[in-house]
């Protein structure tokens, strides 16, 4: 009997041995139980609104962090022209980012400002505690309420209001990140970003102007007409864009406050070098998209190798071009021909005979051109290029050679502002002259309001050394 175990124990120590070698370690996985760790000392939290995060937690102890933050039901802009009124925790959307470690204490002090019309509260799910908090911090406006929770799951973790209807206030922006560092912090990086995707229900289309009321029927349809990053259209685009310089390496905390819509998270031109799934443990490594449930987050990082402007979209690919889910990173410093060439040869081929494509024609009524000063078009055309345009002629207008021309300094298009809009219009096929080189391509005829081609063509002429022709919708509709 006794020989027998011990014959047992040495087989024992010996699959332990094989593991070893083959497949790492035989010891079981740490279980540390963070509840158990004892805070030492007490700091008021650092909050941040997107894009940027507190700074990291580093070496430091589990404490007491004390941590103040306030609702706000506020007016904000949608995309031009169109107004929401947001509910916010901290002011912004997404809320305030938290950075925590784990084993940390959090005294949280949720207050209601007084102006509000509603009660809130919050639930976190980094809490481990009935309704993540939601049941202990419901607060009426001009109110405050405390509650303390210790962290003890690392992690990222989306944060949400949790009253009645609970939908309705996290489709009007009540949805955040808090993040739990593991003992001794994430492994540094050179750039951390903070960036949250949401959908919202508007009684207007997209781009109907005016302050949009929330639409309930559309989003128990979920059916929404912005899908976007940040809680609005070009918060990372326009001169907003995340930056980072070649050799860095860039960490996005990525959430997902929906209410309704799964994020196919995506950033044209790079692959992810690691992206915790699920926001969690594990690590998958070299990913292209990673999917984000509502309500869900991810952390992913990865080294940016050459210069460039990188397009981060929910690859629900209409959702980024249409509906506003669209950011970009712009990337400085010197190319790397190694890792990306640029086109080495162009030539034109067109199988399908080069017929102009068009865009399927909106149903929507179109609304009476409003009066405008220059000035205002410039600003609106800003953002219908950063949409519709820059994907062919790029950010500066500075085209692509051989393919697409320039806008930037183009004669072509200070010749002649009738042809422009009629290229616009109607689409362009055969071969131009720009700039004394020769194109023969196809430009697809662009389905635009008469405003929205003024909009458009007058930022086009009053950028990038071009001769500040305005274009008016008169003039549009005049060439329709
Ligand atoms: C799908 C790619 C694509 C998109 C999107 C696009 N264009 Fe073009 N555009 C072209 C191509 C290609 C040509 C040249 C056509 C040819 O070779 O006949 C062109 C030509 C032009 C020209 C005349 C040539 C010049 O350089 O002055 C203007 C003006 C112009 N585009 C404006 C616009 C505006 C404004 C938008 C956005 C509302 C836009 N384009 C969107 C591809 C595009
Ligand atoms: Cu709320």
């Amino acid at each position: 009997m006794k020989k027998k175990n011990n014959i047992s124990i040495k087989m024992n120590m010996l699959l332990c041995l094989l593991f070893t070698i083959f497949l790492g370690s035989c010891k079981k996985e740490e279980s540390v139980n963070y509840a158990d760790i004892m805070t030492e000392g007490e700091m008021n939290a650092e909050l941040t609104a997107p894009p940027m995060v507190p700074k990291p937690v580093g070496n430091r102890t589990a404490m007491k962090l004390k941590l103040n933050m306030e609702i706000k039901e506020q007016e904000g802009t949608m995309t031009d022209g169109v107004k929401y009124t947001y509910w916010t925790f901290g002011g912004s959307v997404p809320g305030s980012f938290i950075r925590t470690r784990v084993g940390d204490e959090v005294e949280f002090h949720l207050k209601n400002h007084p102006d509000n019309k509603l009660p809130h509260n919050i639930d976190l799910h980094a809490v481990t505690g009935p309704g993540g908090g939601a049941t202990s911090s419901l607060v009426a406006p001009g109110h405050e309420k405390v509650f303390s929770f210790k962290v003890i799951n690392p992690g990222l973790y989306v944060y949400h209001c949790a009253t009645a209807p609970v939908g309705m206030h996290i489709a009007n922006g009540m949805y955040g990140l808090i993040l739990v560092e593991p003992e001794g912090g994430l492994p540094p990086v050179d750039k951390e970003y903070y960036v949250m995707q949401g959908d919202f229900y508007t009684q207007g289309e997209y781009g109907a102007k005016g302050l949009q009321p929330f639409d309930m029927n559309k989003a128990v349809k979920e059916t929404p007409d912005y899908v976007v990053f940040n809680g609005k259209v070009g918060s990372l685009t326009n001169g907003n864009e995340l930056t980072a310089k070649v050799g860095e390496t860039v960490r996005l905390f990525v959430g997902n406050g929906g209410p309704n819509l799964v994020s196919s998270f995506h950033v044209i031109g790079e692959i992810f070098d690691h992206v915790h799934v699920e926001g969690g443990n594990v690590i998958n490594k070299n990913v292209q998209t990673t999917l984000i449930p509502a309500g869900g987050a991810a952390i992913v990082d990865f080294k940016v190798e050459t210069p460039g402007t990188f397009i981060l979209v929910d690859h629900s690919i209409f959702r980024a071009f249409n509906k506003g889910a669209l950011g970009m990173l712009k990337v400085e410093g010197k190319e790397n021909k190694n890792i990306y060439s640029g086109t080495i040869q162009e030539g034109i081929y067109l199988p399908e005979g080069g017929t102009i494509q068009k865009m399927p024609e909106s149903t929507a009524v179109k609304t009476a051109t409003p009066k405008r000063t220059a000035e205002e078009r410039i600003k609106i055309g800003k953002e219908i290029f950063g949409t519709t345009c820059f994907a062919c002629h790029q950010a500066e207008g500075q085209g692509i050679p051989n393919t697409f021309p320039p806008l930037a300094k183009s004669d072509y298009l200070n010749a002649d502002s009738k042809r422009a809009i009629k290229t616009i219009l109607h689409g362009l096929t055969g071969e131009v002259s720009v700039n004394g080189k020769k194109y023969n391509n196809v430009m697809p005829a662009q389905n635009l309001s008469d405003d929205e081609i003024a909009n458009v063509l007058t930022y086009i002429y009053n950028s990038w050394g071009n001769n500040k022709t305005e274009v008016t919708p008169e003039m549009v509709k005049a060439l329709r």
